[in-house]
């Protein structure tokens, strides 16, 4: 095995043949042989699972080999961990990692721990997913914690990233945040208060931030937003049915699935009226071209953001706002990709 030229190559081969021991003993030789823990976190185990992701988008994995393969790197990234964490570090201080409410991608969390618990240096305490608000305030309440490092993957959970946050501003505890629904760089982070933003987790292993960031209020129109009821996504569905009369002969499962993306298209909504970053809408419009690609054409896509900004308008004039904005921005990519207008 460690003969082999690229060892992410055979990792990736272990997961999709179901293979957990290889997996496992793959990862193990590796540190064996000197590679630091980071380092085959995110050279081997990271790749494996934006590979994974991408499998799943495109249809040649199911749900289940998802799954499947999340948990043969659920189970080598325990075996790194407990083979690469010395027993007892010299810490110089407690890091609490959770995941924000909301937030069921717990892996990546896992991962920034193992990385920041590797050097000894601090002690983590990996708090688990979608933590709510008002459990994550009781449990830094115990006063044993220094910092508050916060994971989110999707950025419809920045909204309870943003009360996670000021549960821990609450007690005076800093938060250091990362994960991919903060995209690359600290702008997002900024306008939900973390006082730091990263995007690995060497980062936890510096000077601890200062308390510099300031908690938000939420707008009511946020809120509102981020917890719309289901006659918001009905009405905008039917307005596109409407529109586009021949998506009628969906299947019924294919009904449900453009519901729930058009209830994807509010939360996203509400996280980028949260942070004023209007790319979180464009990026999810983007993301369903790509993942319904000879299906369903862009510009139809454009269209029911569209249709969703007229529904929202009244209650929500800001969010109709960044949905328009994203649907232009969508449908003109879209237009100088294909070098033609579309439907
Ligand atoms: C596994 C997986 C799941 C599992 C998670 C299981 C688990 N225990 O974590 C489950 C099945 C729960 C899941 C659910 C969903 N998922 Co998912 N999932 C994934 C997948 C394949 C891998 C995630 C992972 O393990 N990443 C590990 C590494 C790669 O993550 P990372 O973010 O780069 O993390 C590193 C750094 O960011 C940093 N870091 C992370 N946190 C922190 C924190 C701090 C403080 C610091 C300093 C650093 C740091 O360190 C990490 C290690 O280097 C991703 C694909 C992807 N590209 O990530 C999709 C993906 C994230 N999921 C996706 C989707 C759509 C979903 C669902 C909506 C599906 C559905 N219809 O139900 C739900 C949403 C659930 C929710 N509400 O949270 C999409 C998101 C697309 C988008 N537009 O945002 C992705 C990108 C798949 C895809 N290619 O389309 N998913």
């Amino acid at each position: 095995m460690s003969e082999s030229v690229d060892p992410s190559k055979d990792y990736f081969r272990a997961v999709a043949a179901c293979d957990v021991h290889a997996a496992s003993d793959l990862v193990l030789q590796l540190l064996d042989e000197g590679m630091p823990m980071g380092r085959i976190i995110s050279e081997i185990l990271a790749p494996a699972q934006v590979r994974v992701g991408q499998m799943w988008e495109s249809g040649r994995w199911s749900v289940a080999d998802e799954h499947v393969a999340t948990s043969i790197t659920e189970g080598a990234l325990s075996a790194l961990t407990y083979a690469g964490t010395p027993r007892r570090g010299a810490h110089t201080r407690h890091v609490a990692m959770a995941c924000a409410e909301g937030e069921w991608h717990s892996l990546p969390a896992r991962m920034a721990a193992a990385v920041a618990g590797a050097t000894g240096e601090v002690r983590v305490t990996m708090l688990g997913p979608s933590l709510p608000a008002e459990q994550l305030h009781r449990r830094l309440s115990a006063g044993d914690v220094d910092v508050l490092a916060l994971s989110c993957t999707m950025p419809t959970n920045l909204v309870g990233a943003a009360r996670c946050i000021a549960a821990a501003h609450d007690l005076d505890i800093p938060v250091m945040v990362g994960g991919r629904a903060f995209g690359n760089g600290p702008r997002r982070a900024v306008a939900i208060g973390a006082d730091g933003w990263a995007a690995d987790a060497d980062a936890l292993l510096g000077v601890p931030p200062e308390l510099t960031g300031r908690s938000p209020v939420i707008p009511p129109e946020v809120l509102w937003l981020h917890t719309a009821d289901e006659a918001i996504v009905t009405s905008a569905y039917d307005q596109l049915i409407d529109a586009l009369p021949r998506l009628a002969s969906m299947s019924p499962y294919q009904q449900a699935r453009t519901r729930e993306d058009i209830g994807w298209m509010v939360r996203h909504t509400a996280a980028a009226l949260l942070t004023q970053d209007v790319s979180i809408v464009e990026d999810l419009l983007t993301w369903l071209c790509d993942l319904l690609r000879g299906r369903v054409s862009a510009s139809a896509i454009a269209t029911s953001a569209l249709l969703l900004a007229d529904t929202i308008e009244r209650q929500a004039p800001a969010g109709a706002d960044i949905l328009r904005l994203a649907s232009a921005q969508v449908q003109l990519g879209s237009m100088e990709l294909d070098g033609r207008a579309v439907d």
